[in-house]
């Protein structure tokens, strides 16, 4: 790549506005009639500083039920993504975590630290709540590209320690508002969720894109991780 877009020198863009209001309920409507239907796993994963506690719909029940938000995915939001980064990204071929809605009700809900372990996520808020902001550090890792594991896992350490964080990177905090959209460069990006206040559910799309047939070495551990309650070997296989 010749030369950097905004979003990559940033590490991230925001589009106001990107869904109005009636298509974001439109979207909610469909959620709360799957919920209303299936029993969503709560997922529980305690982690130092901020756990992993939240509901999931995957990707593969999305793709059979909510078809509206799967076409968002292969359509508008694919499109929008590749006008930012200037470049031919695609769809994951991983059908459950290539798209999710998160669902986080008020109170003891969070999302842990973490990258994401493909390119470039957008997060579509499709309501306003009280906190719920999405914390990030925009391009703050070292990334080297799914090779040397180990020494990746060194580096993310050494410069999440604290007080390397805080002076290194600059913290991002963005809240949910009805349409917004976050285009992320989330697997050089440390990011989290803080927990929504208020009486009302959290609820986002969660959007991910790479270069077609990019391939994910922590992908088995890690699915098992972030979308069951099946006891696991290690912790986070992100960072191990
Ligand atoms: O809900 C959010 O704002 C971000 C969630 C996230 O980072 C993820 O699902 O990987
Ligand atoms: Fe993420």
């Amino acid at each position: 790549m010749a030369y950097k877009t905004e979003l990559q020198s940033k590490g991230y863009q925001v589009i106001e506005d990107f869904l109005n209001p009636s298509e974001c309920q439109k979207l909610l409507d469909g959620i709360q009639d799957f919920r209303d239907n299936n029993k969503l796993q709560e997922i529980f994963r305690a982690v130092r500083g901020r756990n992993l506690h939240y509901f999931v719909i995957r990707g593969d029940q999305i793709e059979k039920n909510l078809s509206d938000i799967h076409h968002l995915y292969i359509g508008k939001v694919k499109q929008k993504v590749n006008e930012l980064v200037r470049d031919e990204l695609a769809p994951l071929s991983n059908l459950q975590a290539r798209l999710n809605v998160n669902i986080m009700p008020p109170g003891d809900y969070e999302y842990r630290w973490h990258y994401d372990r493909n390119y470039i996520t957008a997060i579509l808020y499709l309501n306003k709540v009280q906190g719920g902001e999405t914390e990030f550090y925009p391009n703050n890792r070292i990334y080297l590209k799914n090779k040397y594991m180990a020494l990746q896992k060194l580096i993310d350490w050494v410069l999440n320690l604290p007080f390397i964080r805080f002076f290194l990177s600059r913290k991002v905090a963005i809240a949910p508002q009805v349409g917004r959209l976050i285009v992320m460069q989330a697997n050089r990006s440390l990011h989290s969720v803080t927990p929504a206040m208020g009486d009302h559910d959290r609820i986002n799309i969660i959007m991910a894109y790479d270069f077609p047939s990019v391939e994910f070495p922590v992908e088995k551990g890690l699915d098992k991780y972030i979308y069951t309650r099946d006891k696991q070997e290690s912790t986070d296989p992100n960072y191990g």
